[in-house]
């Protein structure tokens, strides 16, 4: 079960529905006190009133809709169903090193990272060149599906790799690099 919120898209769907209706059953019978508690006519005209909550329901709405199709391509999840040929890499994070099998990349290669922890929590961060972190996996021990994210590098150098969760008193030396060469 936990495997299953952790890796796939579905899963993450589930845990911001359990974020979300709370807050709904909330929203929703603070509106119905509410409605109930001043029974005596408003000074708002009625009309006038309606009017202007269904435009901020309908903006709502219509941003919620344009914000998810516009960013639904960044999806991680999305991002791996398109690339089936993706070169396979396997990374396994441990206190305090990553054990990856294969460290020389090429720009422009889709790369399926797989990534395990095998003892405690730990995170498998790649970090740009300049500085810039492209992306953090977070690693919890005991699954028994890799956490995968494809990648397709578009620079070539030497990017470094580190472990951002705080994994005991030698975290800091949780780091190495992966050399991406230029086609
Ligand atoms: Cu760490």
């Amino acid at each position: 079960m936990i495997d299953f919120i952790y890796t796939t898209g579905w899963g993450a769907f589930i845990v911001m529905l359990m974020f979300q209706i709370p807050f709904l059953i909330v929203f929703f019978s603070i509106v119905n006190k509410k409605a109930f508690v001043d029974s005596t006519p408003g000074k708002t005209e009625a009309s006038k009133y309606s009017s202007t909550k269904w435009a901020w329901v309908g903006l709502t709405i219509i941003a919620f809709i344009v914000v998810n199709v516009a960013s639904i391509q960044y999806m991680p999840t999305v991002i791996e169903a398109g690339t089936g040929n993706a070169k396979e890499v396997t990374v396994e994070a441990r206190s305090w090193a990553f054990d990856i099998s294969d460290t020389n990349l090429r720009v422009g290669e889709p790369v399926r990272f797989s990534a395990t922890s095998a003892d405690t929590m730990h995170s498998f961060a790649i970090i740009h060149p300049d500085g810039q972190q492209i992306f953090t996996m977070m690693l919890m021990p005991g699954l028994e599906t890799a956490n995968t994210l494809v990648h397709t590098f578009t620079e070539p150098g030497e990017y470094i790799v580190r472990c951002l969760e705080y994994c005991g008193i030698a975290h800091h030396t949780m780091k190495t690099t992966l050399t991406v060469a230029s086609n």
